[in-house]
């Protein structure tokens, strides 16, 4: 399929509310007081809580039709809408030091309070409130004293923690693919491309690693630093630059080199760190020297690499694809020549698996589903809504399910190219038993089964209520198997082995969810499935059109799990795949 989605905005509502809210701040520590600060936070408010698309508010010119927004007021949210940033903002932003809006942010510190520290201390950051604290500067200050000191200590460790957690792939992925975007764009710019964390497709990310190559980093980092989204300019240097963004407090570094570095420089930015350790040795083996600088032999010599694949053949070993630099075997399998050369690509998914509609709780109609999925040039959508014991999600009736159908086959005949396959997404009951009858089950093309409430169960319970499912026939595919949300939700205990033996012995299929939360299975359990034979199948869990490109999450995490196309059903064609979930053991 071709990965034509719309770029997302640099700025979504939550991003403008924060620039409003921003606003609002430096007005204050500016002295200002009242009806102007006011109109920012109920701004702000306003367009945190639009249920309508933002974007679409603007177009249409219907801003000031919302309570509380002005004349004034809405031509900076549409200055900010369409061009990503707002001059007076910019310009307020100018007469402060750049960390006195973080401090700001920090419990207990409102504007006047940050207007005396910086007045009487110059502290204009974190970390010198820290230092401040610590030695005492603070109490002697009017309106403070030795608790306020202790209790400022305490929201410093605090605002760290939130700060520190990681992002979820699935939120910083098209960031970054945007600001790339801009980084190509820039002035002198040959080579650009992710690297870190976000590059290897891990399942959260501390920060996103950009590099690029240019006769002259100047410009390209100017450009950077002032791309739209950009709250603060945390460090620039000769090469480098790194940003804080406004949309989800996300860092982002820039490294910029001549092009002769490039390659070395995003293989040794892109890492994982334990990855380039194998390579070191490796290297060190043959007389060469690998570092942020380049491949240099013993005497100092430094080699012409063009790109990443020349590096592994300097090494004498197979290319390892970013996914898998994460030393769980690869540097092995790829000095070995065993390492699979044909992973998974999105290109070759025909279908999409796990979709939800307007028939139990997804937010778009059939029909909308079909057009999406045609647009990203698939070829067949498995319609899988949650059956009657998901009350909570508008499970379906079997006299809803039979109307569905009808549907289906309409909206089969007036959308071309794509096909809607009839299926359902039942519930596993706490017995292991299917929450519809057999002789429902038999007449859907597509089974999916999941756990969905009752997750307390002790391990060798929730083990067998598994097991049972996977024995009923009619079963093809099992979804989400451990129900783990990342970073909000443990795994629930679940003999992985025991539930994928079974599968392949059963021959059924298991999900490899790409809702970003969820990625289940995660990669080391796609390898396990690989090696014991199960089939898998790349699946967005769609609630709404845009989710279908959580697809590619889908195939990132199966590529991690270093999976072929031969390993993912939606590879094949709708025939090939309903024969290939048909044929049951
Ligand atoms: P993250 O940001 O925590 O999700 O993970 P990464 O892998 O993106 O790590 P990051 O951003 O600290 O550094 C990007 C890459 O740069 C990292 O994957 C490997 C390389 N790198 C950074 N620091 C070191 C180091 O101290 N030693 C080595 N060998 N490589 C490093
Ligand atoms: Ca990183
Ligand atoms: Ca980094
Ligand atoms: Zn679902």
């Amino acid at each position: 399929m071709n990965d034509s989605k719309t770029p997302p905005s640099i700025l979504d509502k939550s991003a403008v509310a924060q620039v409003l809210r921003d606003m609002g701040l430096l007005l204050q520590l500016q002295g200002e007081s009242g009806f102007r600060v006011r109109a920012y936070d109920i701004g702000a408010d306003r367009i945190a809580g639009l249920t309508q698309d933002l974007a679409a508010v603007v177009s249409e010119g219907r801003l000031q039709e919302l309570p509380g927004i002005g004349p004034a007021l809405a031509e900076k949210i549409v200055e900010l809408v369409t061009t990503g940033r707002l001059t007076a903002f910019e310009e307020l932003k100018a007469r402060f030091p750049a960390g006195l809006l973080e401090l700001m942010k920090l419990p207990d510190l409102g504007p006047k309070k940050v207007a005396v520290l910086w007045n009487e201390l110059h502290v204009s950051t974190v970390e010198e409130l820290e230092a401040a604290c610590r030695d005492g500067r603070v109490r002697a200050l009017k309106g403070f004293g030795a608790k306020s000191e202790a209790k400022l200590l305490e929201g410093i460790a605090l605002y760290r923690r939130a700060r520190g957690e990681r992002k979820l792939l699935g939120d910083a992925l098209p960031v970054a693919e945007e600001l790339l975007a801009r980084v190509k764009a820039a002035p002198g710019v040959v080579r650009a491309s992710l690297g870190g964390s976000v590059r290897r497709r891990a399942e959260t990310v501390g920060d996103v690693d950009i590099i690029a190559s240019a006769p002259e980093a100047g410009p390209v980092l100017d450009a950077f630093a002032s791309a739209p989204g950009v709250a603060t300019v945390l460090g620039k240097g000769d090469s480098k630059c790194s940003v804080r963004l406004v949309t989800g407090d996300l860092q982002v570094d820039l490294r910029v080199l001549p092009d002769e570095d490039f390659a070395t420089a995003l293989h040794h930015f892109t890492g994982s760190k334990a990855h380039h350790l194998r390579l070191r040795s490796r290297a060190h083996e043959r007389g060469l020297k690998i570092s942020e600088w380049g491949v240099h032999r013993d005497d100092d010599t430094k080699l012409k690499v063009d790109d990443e694949a020349a590096l592994y053949r300097l090494l004498d070993m197979q290319y390892v694809p970013p996914e898998l630099r994460e030393d769980t075997g690869e540097v092995e399998a790829a000095l070995a020549g065993t390492l699979p050369q044909d992973l998974v690509t999105m290109e070759d998914l025909q279908g999409a698996v796990h979709a939800h509609t307007t028939w139990s709780d997804g937010r778009d109609s059939l029909e909308d589903m079909a057009r999406a999925a045609g647009a990203l040039g698939l070829k067949y959508l498995t319609i899988t809504e949650h059956s009657e014991a998901a009350i909570y999600a508008g499970g379906l009736k079997v006299d809803v399910l039979e109307r569905q159908w009808e549907e289906i086959d309409r909206v089969n005949e007036r959308v071309p190219g794509v096909r809607l396959l009839k299926g359902i997404e039942v519930d596993i009951l706490e017995s292991g038993a299917l929450d519809y009858a057999d002789r429902v089950l038999e007449r859907l093309e597509v089974v999916i089964a999941s756990i969905h409430v009752r997750h307390s169960l002790d391990e060798e319970q929730m083990t067998q209520r598994v097991l049972t499912a996977l024995d009923n026939p009619f079963l093809h595919i099992l979804g989400h198997p451990t129900g783990r949300l990342i970073q909000s939700r443990e795994p629930y205990p679940l003999r992985m082995e025991a539930v994928l033996e079974r599968a392949a012995e059963r021959g059924v299929a298991v999900e490899v969810n790409g809702k970003p939360q969820r990625l289940d299975l995660k990669a080391e359990h796609v390898r396990r499935a690989i090696g014991l034979g199960v089939k898998l199948v790349a699946s967005c869990d769609a609630h709404r059109k845009e989710d279908l490109a959580n697809l590619s999450f889908a195939v990132a995490t199966a590529r991690r799990g270093w999976a072929r196309k031969s390993d993912i059903l939606n590879t094949l064609s709708a025939e090939r795949f309903l024969a290939a979930l048909r044929a049951r053991r």
